[in-house]
């Protein structure tokens, strides 16, 4: 029969090997972060007719089907952008990722682009399409 001192000191091993074990691994993944493999990876954005009649402060009803994409620096993403829309619809983005990309409106069939961007920086970076400023917007967030 295992004696009450003999008991304790077992569980308050196990508790100490849980506590050190825990603040080891805490400590490695915090001090030794590695980047994430850089992946190739597709998104899918569409522009959107939201159809309801523009207030006065938009300049109309379009907005983007994701308004925030996430990525980690390394990565390659190819935007499939769609437009099932009767206007016309830009991907623009300034430096360092600079692309202006016009797809035209939905005629027998639905028109799109393809935007590849290697993420070589990181940040927060603004796409707007050019023809329904302000609420046609969206940002890319580059993770270091
Ligand atoms: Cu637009």
């Amino acid at each position: 029969m295992v004696s009450w001192g003999t008991r304790n000191l077992l569980i308050a091993t196990i508790l100490l090997a849980a506590l050190f074990g825990g603040v080891t691994g805490l400590g490695a993944s915090y001090f030794a972060h590695t980047a994430p493999t850089p992946q190739t990876r597709d998104l899918y954005l569409f522009a959107q007719d939201l159809s309801f009649t523009a207030p006065s402060n938009l300049s109309s009803d379009y907005v983007y089907s994701s308004n925030l994409i996430v990525v980690n620096k390394g990565d390659t993403i190819t935007i499939h952008f769609y437009n099932p829309t009767d206007q016309h619809h830009s991907f623009t983005i300034n430096a360092p990722y600079a692309n202006d990309v016009v797809v035209a409106a939905q005629s027998t069939t639905i028109q799109n682009a393809n935007i590849t961007i290697t993420t070589s920086q990181t940040g927060n970076f603004t796409f707007h399409c050019k023809f329904h400023q302000p609420q046609m917007t969206g940002t890319i967030l580059v993770q270091g």
